[in-house]
């Protein structure tokens, strides 16, 4: 009986402890002092730069239709800062946000799925999809999967289940690959062995069907376009990019406790600091509010407190059943 009851305390121990690495964030945005657009990075990274946005594979700008990426406070998840995505037109949109310059995690080792919040309420995509990069720059996504019914996963804000959505027969999703994310707002996760290498960003001249290696993770990559003209212009956020072992791992949770400490530190400015974001949408809008010193408190912070506090119960509990036994 007492065997069982170790062997019971053990596995509990495992567990709380596989729960605080179940989440590694890439980026929250909510720390960021700068956001600098690269010049040309795509292929290297002599140019020290936060990320790039245009041309998917070329490293140009699209002068025609340029395309903006800009940290906006009150944007992201429960009113935190995101990244608020747009572009005068409708071409093809590359999305790289890279880790170096910020100082972010590369090394995902373990995670099987990329998990990030949107908010599409104003817009839908023609086609995108999501991936990542290594330190060659070489380009992952599932783009290359030119197959019918990869899934990927969505859970709207202030639900709690998860439904099963598919990339269509290019790889990508939206509505010219019949899943359709006009208006969505929530997370959607994708499964990291769906990057595979991109023939014409195959830079090491890796074998095709290659999955991305999560140990060498240099930055994300998201590719979009607008699934119709008049969208020309229309923003979407991203918020809370992370890495997940299991896409239903716990959700981070830092924007109450950034929300306390901002109002606990300054309530008179609290308030009106969010309604500026969006008094101006036509003029440029300031990328990252440099002043704001809030810290960014990342939900694995939070969970590895629970995991703690978990493990220090059933020790604790542990400790107890077997003195009693002892008895
Ligand atoms: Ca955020």
């Amino acid at each position: 009986m007492k065997k069982t009851l170790t062997l019971v305390i053990v596995a509990a121990l495992v567990a709380a402890l596989t729960l605080s690495s179940a989440a590694a964030l890439f980026t929250d945005f909510d720390s960021w002092s700068e956001f600098v657009a690269g010049g040309n990075p795509c292929y290297n990274d002599e140019d020290a730069a936060d990320y790039w946005i245009g041309e998917w594979n070329g490293g140009n700008l699209h002068e025609d239709t340029p395309a903006y990426a800009e940290i906006t406070a009150g944007k992201g998840v429960d009113g935190s800062k995101g990244l608020v995505v747009y572009e005068d037109g409708m071409s093809n949109v590359g999305l790289y946000l890279f880790a170096k310059k910020a100082g972010l995690t590369t090394d995902y080792t373990g995670a099987n799925y990329l998990r990030v919040w949107m908010d599409l309420t104003d817009v839908g995509f023609r086609k995108a999809n999501w991936g990542v990069f290594d330190s060659s720059y070489s380009l992952f996504t599932t783009d290359e999967g030119d197959i019918d019914g990869m899934p990927f996963y969505y859970l709207a804000d202030g639900s709690s289940d998860w439904v099963e959505m598919f990339h269509g027969g290019d790889g990508c999703f939206g509505d010219a690959q019949d899943s359709d994310v006009f208006g969505f707002k929530g997370y959607f996760a994708f499964p990291v062995a769906d990057f595979w290498i991109r023939d014409n960003t195959n830079w090491n001249a890796l074998d095709a069907g290659t999955p991305a290696n999560m140990a060498d993770v240099q930055g994300v990559y998201l590719f979009w376009d607008y699934s119709d003209m008049l969208m020309g212009g229309e923003k979407f956020t991203i918020d809370n990019i992370e890495f997940v072992d299991d896409y239903k791992a716990p959700l981070p949770v830092p924007a109450v406790e950034v929300e306390e400490e901002v109002v606990e530190a300054a309530p008179a400015e609290a308030a009106p600091a969010e309604a500026p974001a969006e008094a101006a949408p036509a003029a440029a809008e300031a990328p990252v509010a440099a002043a704001a010193p809030a810290k960014s408190a990342p939900a694995a912070q939070t969970g590895d407190i629970v995991s703690i506090a978990m493990v220090a119960l059933v020790a604790t509990l542990g400790a107890a059943v077997i003195i009693k036994k002892h008895r």
